[in-house]
């Protein structure tokens, strides 16, 4: 399972204030937490206006990749800051993200092709974000087509099927858990990914419920998520969550963690 560390997002207020105020320090700290608790990437989304995104993701690049030695994941839907961006990372990055969408498609695939960057690939296309599965696996057709013509391997594809608060609609995280089963089945060689923490918007004890639906979207397929990874009642959840499902050979990573102390409530 791959960890992205959603903490540099500049939706959240905290983050755009430093982003704004070019508080290096404030989002260093965030990186270095964030690879300490053990991500695999980190996100990066600068959250601005398309005007402005350009420089302000590219100084976040720069500020993050100062301090720590883990790749980045662009996140953005902006053919030109993700042009810009990665021209200075330092190592290859996931790229987050293209969908459906033709611009996205045109503006964005022939980066990854260029650079052989991991993609994440929304099941959304120029309509929207689709409502029923059909209509989200319709869009991931779409995509993949793109991406083969591309010569982009399915492996370097990471499907999102989208996450939607559970507070507008009681019946969304069965929707992207049936998609992801669908997708699964279709596209057994390409990866699925996710922004988890989104199935909690609005909704009192988040970290309770991104918890429980990490176990659910795990069993469904999952191999990849963004999320909190100083969370560690998150880690301990999807460690045991992989043992139980089988993908853990001779208890090991249980076992370690158990010893590193992950499981002891204090530090809890
Ligand atoms: N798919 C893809 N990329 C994405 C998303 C997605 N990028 C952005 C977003 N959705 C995923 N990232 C976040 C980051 C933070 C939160 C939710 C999604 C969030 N954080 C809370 C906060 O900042 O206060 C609480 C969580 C916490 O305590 O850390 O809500 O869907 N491809």
């Amino acid at each position: 399972m791959k960890i992205i560390g959603e903490k540099i997002n500049g939706t959240r207020q905290r983050v755009a204030q430093a982003i704004a105020g070019r508080d290096a320090d404030y989002i260093q700290k965030l990186a270095q937490d964030q690879a300490e608790a053990g991500a695999d990437w980190l996100d990066v989304n600068a959250g601005t206006k398309q005007s402005n995104e350009p420089k302000d993701l590219i100084w976040l690049v720069e500020t993050v990749q100062s301090v720590v030695d883990i790749p980045l994941c662009l996140d953005s839907p902006n053919p030109a800051a993700l042009t810009e961006a990665i021209q200075i990372v330092e190592r290859t990055p996931m790229i987050n993200s293209i969908s459906g969408e033709p611009w996205r498609l045109d503006g964005i695939l022939p980066l990854v092709a260029k650079h052989r960057c991991p993609v994440i690939a929304l099941a959304m296309d120029d309509g929207g974000i689709p409502e029923t599965c059909a209509g989200r696996i319709d869009a991931v057709h779409k995509v993949m087509q793109a991406s083969r013509s591309c010569g982009v391997p399915d492996e370097d594809v990471y499907i999102d099927p989208l996450v939607m608060t559970l507070a507008t609609d009681t019946e969304s995280a069965n929707i992207t858990l049936e998609t992801m089963r669908l997708i699964h089945a279709q596209y057994p060689d390409t990866h699925m990914s996710m922004g988890l923490s989104n199935i909690s918007f609005g909704m009192p004890a988040r970290a309770n419920i991104n918890r429980v639906f990490l176990i659910l979207a795990v069993a469904a397929g999952l191999d990849s998520a963004i999320v909190d990874p100083m969370d560690r009642e998150l880690k301990a959840a999807l460690l045991t969550t992989q043992m139980l499902l089988g993908r853990d050979r001779y208890c090991l990573n249980y076992t370690r963690a158990y010893r590193a102390g992950l499981f002891n409530r204090k530090e809890c």
